[in-house]
């Protein structure tokens, strides 16, 4: 019996048994895993991992491959690195130290919570996770935009004897089962925030000291709040009054985590969205109070030296055009259906010689010039961490495949044929993460995550929490159309394992299940079979992240900050086929 890690990119980042016959357990001991894992890893098998390399649809040898690829990257004036999510394991940045040596350009930003990430360093400095310990403690756990059944579900015995409050344009599973559900409009979120900061200043129930030592910026918080017109503001979010008011009695009486997903900042002004409910919870001094904080999706890297640091070009993820390039490698990406824009990504890649290095036959590995195929994670070593809480695991090799390859031995391979030098061996990176963790009786964990991570106060110049006081949104919430709510599926992570390619809809859009509809937006149209779904409110669709067709309809376009995709900056009209 041997343990790893999972590799996928979530929050729970579960500890793994593995026996003698390669069956996948939850690990009891770990804080979080509890001793089962979900419906992705149970089913990790069923998928299988490419066995060959293929170069225009031919089955070659590896070797035969990276032959190929040498002779491209020689031959090429500009190269693109692309990596993905695939696998979130540290391990998988050991390929930028071969791609910055040839000059290739490199990606900034992320197509997932980088414009959320920037609302919460502009007011904290650094992103630090909040322990699972202080959720425990909390009595009142808001979960704003998140669906932790699906996204995050080892939180669940966190939360048990809590009082749930929900913050979701859909009744996901967790709003069914909560003490209340503000089903607001989507993309009102700030305006909420902004909202219950008004009845907590009306009530003068600030945390004065708090803010007083700790924080800047607040007077001109209080005149962007009071901004907001009460009646108008609250008609634009679209839930009663006297429910934003009773929140924000509970807040102000009880201790209060404020679990903030992704949901919340798909937008252009995701970055002040995110920063607008931070900004909240420090008006009332969540950021040093036992049992209270906000969480959004921590940032694993922060103080940690990375030995795979690069100084290179980079250009905003969301936003590449693939034909700009000789050559693009992708790493760890089903680009081809995760990428805004699905419908430029294909024509930007039919323009450029395509590399994949992935462990599926997936869309975009179809469509590819050359395809590499890589080491699953029980076939090469590795170390993660997590965004949700503050453990890290080690990931051992447990099994051999002689028909895939490392990130690492293709860097090392890579280095070889091209006569770099200075790549490390594999142990003394993994060494390298490891050294910077401390060791509890639980297990590794990141020093800085500590029981009460703003205690000494922030990472801000000033060493001070710096209030919100402004936004630039020009979004026309009432242009026709529905809102389009692209959310995280149970059985999938994005494009990986099993998928949901149905466009749900609310009753009062009249169609039925099985209806054919051609959805269209701004920026492109795709067909859809449709599903009609009660949790849904008026004027608001759905889709699943890794929906084959989700993305002909989304903006190759990022935040107001350049760093994130914005998936939900649309309308999105049906017509019945
Ligand atoms: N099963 C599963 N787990 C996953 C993933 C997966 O694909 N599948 N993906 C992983 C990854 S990459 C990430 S980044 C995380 C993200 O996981 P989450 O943080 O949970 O993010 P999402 O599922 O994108 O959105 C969460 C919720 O936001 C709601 N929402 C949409 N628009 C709005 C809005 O305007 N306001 C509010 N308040 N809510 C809104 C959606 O209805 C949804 O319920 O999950 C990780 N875990
Ligand atoms: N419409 C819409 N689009 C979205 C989102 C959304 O909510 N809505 N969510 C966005 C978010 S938050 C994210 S994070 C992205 C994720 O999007 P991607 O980064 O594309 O991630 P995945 O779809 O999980 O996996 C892509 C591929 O990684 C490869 N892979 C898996 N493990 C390994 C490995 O160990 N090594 C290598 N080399 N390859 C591996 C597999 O071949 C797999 O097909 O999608 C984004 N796209
Ligand atoms: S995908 Fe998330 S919940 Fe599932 S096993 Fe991996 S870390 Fe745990
Ligand atoms: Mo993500």
């Amino acid at each position: 019996m041997k343990k790893t890690a999972c590799p996928l990119d979530c929050y729970d980042a579960c500890k793994i048994v593995v026996d003698e016959s390669m069956k996948l357990k939850g690990d009891k001991e770990h804080p979080i895993t509890n001793g089962y894992l979900c419906y992705k890893l149970n089913h990790y098998f069923d998928y299988p991992q490419l066995n060959c390399a293929y170069y225009r649809g031919k089955k070659i040898s590896i070797n035969k491959a990276l032959d190929i690829l040498e002779e491209k990257i020689r031959d090429s004036q500009k190269i693109l690195h692309f990596r993905g999510s695939g696998n979130v394991g540290k391990m998988q940045a050991v390929t930028d130290l071969f791609f910055a040596k040839v000059g290739a350009t490199f990606t900034s930003g992320s197509l997932c919570d980088a414009a959320g990430q920037l609302g919460i360093r502009e007011g904290r400095g650094k992103n630090l996770i909040l322990p699972l310990s202080q959720i425990k403690k909390s009595e009142l756990v808001i979960i704003w935009g998140r669906n932790v059944t699906s996204t995050n579900p080892h939180i669940l015995p966190y939360l048990n004897g809590k009082t749930i409050v929900v913050i979701d344009p859909v009744k996901t599973e967790i709003a069914k089962r909560a003490s209340m559900h503000l089903q607001i409009r989507p993309r009102t979120d700030l305006e909420l925030a902004c909202m219950l900061a008004r009845f907590i200043y009306m009530q003068n129930s600030e945390d004065e000291e708090f803010i007083e030592n700790y924080c800047e910026n607040y007077d001109y918080f209080v005149d962007f709040i009071r901004s907001y017109r009460m009646t108008t503001t609250t008609q634009k979010i679209g839930v009663d009054i006297l429910d934003i008011a009773t929140l924000a009695e509970l807040m102000q009486d009880m201790k209060t985590v404020i679990l903030v997903g992704n949901g919340v900042q798909k937008y252009s002004h995701g970055t002040e969205v995110v920063r607008m409910i931070d900004s909240l919870g420090a008006m009332l001094g969540f950021h040093a109070k036992e049992g209270c904080g906000v969480s959004f999706l921590g940032d694993t890297s922060v103080n940690l030296k990375n030995p795979f640091e690069v100084d290179v070009n980079r250009i905003p993820k969301a936003e590449v055009d693939f034909s700009k390039f000789d050559l693009v490698f992708i790493q760890a990406s089903n680009l081809a259906v995760t990428m805004p824009n699905t419908k430029r990504v294909l024509d930007g890649l039919s323009k450029t010689f395509s590399v994949v290095f992935g462990l599926y036959e997936d869309e975009t590995a179809k469509i590819a010039d050359l395809v590499i195929p890589a080491k699953n994670f029980l076939q090469k070593s590795d170390i993660r961490f997590s965004y949700g809480h503050e453990y890290v695991e080690l990931m051992p090799k447990l099994q051999e495949n002689v028909n895939a390859i490392s990130e690492y031995e293709f860097t090392k391979e890579m280095f070889n044929r091209f006569g770099f030098e200075g790549l490390k061996s594999e142990e003394e990176y993994i060494e390298e993460f490891k050294k910077q963790l401390v060791k509890d009786e639980v297990g590794y964990k990141v020093p800085i995550f500590k029981e009460m991570p703003y205690k000494d106060g922030f990472f801000t110049k000033s060493k001070r929490f710096c209030f919100i006081d402004d936004v630039e949104d020009e979004f026309d919430m009432e242009k026709d159309g529905f809102f389009f709510i692209t959310a995280k599926c149970k059985t999938s992570i994005n494009s990986q394992f099993k998928r949901d390619n149905f466009l749900y809809v609310p009753i009062s859009a009249n169609l039925k299940d099985g209806d054919k509809v051609l959805a269209y937006s701004d920026y492109g149209e795709a067909e859809f079979e449709i599903r009609v779904s009660e949790k849904l409110r008026d004027g608001t669709i759905l889709v699943y992240s890794g929906n084959e067709r989700a993305n002909y309809l989304t903006p190759p376009k990022s935040d107001n900050y350049g760093n994130g995709a914005i998936f939900q900056e649309i309308k999105v009209k049906l017509k019945k086929g």
